[in-house]
């Protein structure tokens, strides 16, 4: 059975990844109509990998005797002037996942809940790895500049990044 306040910050981390998806849905969009089709298509699948880790905490918790809740859409207004802006736009999302799923495994320690901790560890995993990809394409979007070939030639490159889900035990526990 989840301590009551596990499962509160299960709903958050359920929150975070739903903005998280919906933010890339926008990105995606933007990408879409500027002619960026790599990154457009980076960026959908981006955003349902992240409805997946949502449905996976959905499941846990659920699984788990607690009751997971549908997060809130949230309007966004985003500020976006060139390809670079929507990268960072997703690095700062990660970074603001990263620290919640780590509270979550600072408050599962504290809780002595070892079966949340094993569980949330995937996210510690996926984080790090979508950390250091989200980095590197910001880095190569940056060597180039506004050049519009060399831009064109990262857009292919990003739509040929398929990310597979961080390897870990307990990724096929609660799997959606
Ligand atoms: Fe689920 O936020 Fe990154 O991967």
């Amino acid at each position: 059975m989840l301590k009551k306040d596990i499962e509160k910050a299960l709903n958050e981390q359920i929150s975070i990844e739903g903005s998280a998806s919906f933010l890339y849905l926008s990105l995606a969009s933007w990408c879409d109509t500027k002619g960026f089709e790599g990154s457009a298509a980076f960026l959908y699948q981006q955003s349902d990998e992240e409805r997946m880790h949502m449905l996976r905490l959905f499941h846990y918790i659920n699984n788990s005797g607690g009751f997971a809740v549908a997060p809130e859409i949230k309007k966004q207004n985003l500020k976006i002037g060139n390809l670079a802006d929507v990268f960072r736009l997703v690095y700062k999302s990660e970074t603001k996942v990263t620290e919640s799923v780590n509270e979550m495994v600072d408050l599962c320690s504290r809780q002595k809940d070892f079966s949340t901790l094993n569980f949330i560890q995937w996210y510690v995993s996926e984080q790090y790895e979508e950390e250091v990809l989200m980095k590197s394409i910001i880095d190569k979007i940056e060597l180039v500049g506004d050049d519009g070939k060399g831009l064109f030639m990262i857009d292919q490159y990003i739509k040929t990044i398929r990310k597979q889900p961080a390897a870990n035990p307990a990724a096929a526990e609660g799997d959606a």
